[in-house]
């Protein structure tokens, strides 16, 4: 299964010039690698990156000759396209600015936002009506973790994907190309406390069983880990069958720790 790492900049860099910093950075570095071995771009894993909506026309302009595809963090529930939603983007405007994908439920959004199964529906409905791939956030906090709730919660979190495809069947023989799930324990974001990999593992294969029975869906659903990955664990994530990749926070800010995780999933 192709392995995916994605880097999930959240409110982050705080300017433009240390946006195309980081850029130079990894751009530098991938070019370098890809040089040195032309091997290296076909074998490695994707790589994507999701600045803040603000900066995603410089990122995703300065990315378009490079491998490393351009995410939006999040896209409008309430119009794809256009209308009077003040502070919204829409997945239209997203497309437009150049981003092929879209991270959409993260427990920052669920959160902060209030974001409901409703939204979330209407979410991914605008996201692939615009041809973006959907990377779709899910986890449990510490206390259902505590509680033993993990796969509860987790069963929960899908139905958004089982209810969209109720509403709309023909999304179904594009899912697995056009959706990755991320799970990411909400104790784990950015926290530095990571679950064993084997926990991670038993999670990832109940989510591709319960992705799988929801319709018929072609090929297995490609599901990343998330929640403080760094260059010292991502070796162990990556040696798991279930674990295809991993959406990376705070260690995706700098372009040596970036793909020092890139080069566990290659
Ligand atoms: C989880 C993750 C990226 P971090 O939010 O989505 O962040 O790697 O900083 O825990």
């Amino acid at each position: 299964m192709q392995a995916w790492v994605i880097g999930n900049w959240k409110q982050n860099p705080a300017t433009n010039s240390a946006v195309n910093a980081l850029l130079d950075d990894l751009l530098t570095k991938v070019n370098t690698e890809e040089q040195a071995n032309s091997q290296v771009s076909k074998n490695r894993c994707k790589l994507m990156v999701a600045p803040s909506c603000v900066h995603l026309s410089t990122v995703s302009t300065r990315l378009a000759d490079s491998s490393i595809l351009c995410a939006a963090q999040d896209v409008s529930t309430y119009s794809a396209s256009t209308g009077a939603y003040t502070g919204d983007c829409s997945a239209q405007q997203i497309a437009d600015a150049g981003a092929t994908w879209t991270l959409l439920g993260h427990s920052e959004r669920r959160q902060y936002h209030k974001e409901s199964h409703k939204c979330l529906i209407s979410k991914l409905s605008h996201a692939f009506s615009q041809k973006l791939g959907v990377v779709f956030c899910i986890g449990e906090t510490q206390e259902q973790y505590d509680n033993g709730q993990t796969l509860d919660v987790i069963n929960e979190q899908l139905s958004v994907i089982k209810d969209l495809l109720t509403q709309q069947p023909d999304l179904a023989s594009s899912l697995s190309e056009k959706l990755l799930i991320a799970y990411e324990p909400v104790w784990a974001i950015g926290t530095g406390k990571v679950p064993t990999v084997a926990e991670v593992s038993k999670t990832h294969q109940y989510i591709k069983q319960t992705v799988a029975g929801f319709a018929d869906i072609t090929d297995t659903i490609t599901v990343l880990y998330g929640g403080s990955v760094n260059a010292e664990n991502a070796n162990s994530f990556a040696a798991d069958a279930m674990i295809d990749g991993a959406l990376v926070g705070g260690a995706s800010l700098k372009a040596e720790s970036f793909l020092a995780i890139a080069d566990a999933f290659n």
